[in-house]
């Protein structure tokens, strides 16, 4: 595959690999399979978007400081149909968003949270499996 142009042979049962390389392209791929009755041959064209990696911070400081007072999830938006749930260590889910609208500011029902740690899990929706871990609110 050239670096301009290239094509890519893939089946309905092909999984596109996971591209980790911090950007965004539109592949416009032709998609051919040479098989079947009489050996016929049919052609079509797909856009592949490849999505960008989240990276969850594993900590946040929610003390109005300015710097790093929210728990930012980079390239979240890119799954528009992601959900974001974060429980305490009792299990209490105290945020959660859908197509992650907000940021969590490490509060519930408006009140600040103790610092802590608490647990994620975010569900991109996109055929990924969930994705989850712990963040830890500091000072
Ligand atoms: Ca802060």
């Amino acid at each position: 595959m050239s670096k301009k142009t290239g094509s890519l042979q893939i089946s309905a049962k092909t999984r596109i690999p996971h591209v980790n390389k911090g950007f965004q392209r539109i592949f416009k791929n032709e998609v051919s399979k040479s098989s079947g009755e009489g050996n016929c041959t049919a052609s079509d064209t797909m856009n592949v978007k490849i999505l960008k990696l989240i990276t969850v911070p594993n900590s946040f400081s929610p003390n109005g400081d300015g710097i790093n007072d929210q728990w930012v999830i980079t390239n979240l938006a890119e799954y528009p149909g992601n959900r974001v749930e974060v429980y305490n260590r009792y299990g209490q889910i105290i945020f959660q968003s859908k197509g992650y609208g907000q940021s969590w500011d490490g509060t519930y029902k408006g009140s600040p949270l103790p610092f802590a740690t608490y647990y994620y899990i975010i569900t991109l929706n996109n055929g990924f499996a969930p994705v989850t871990g712990s963040v830890t609110i500091v000072r």
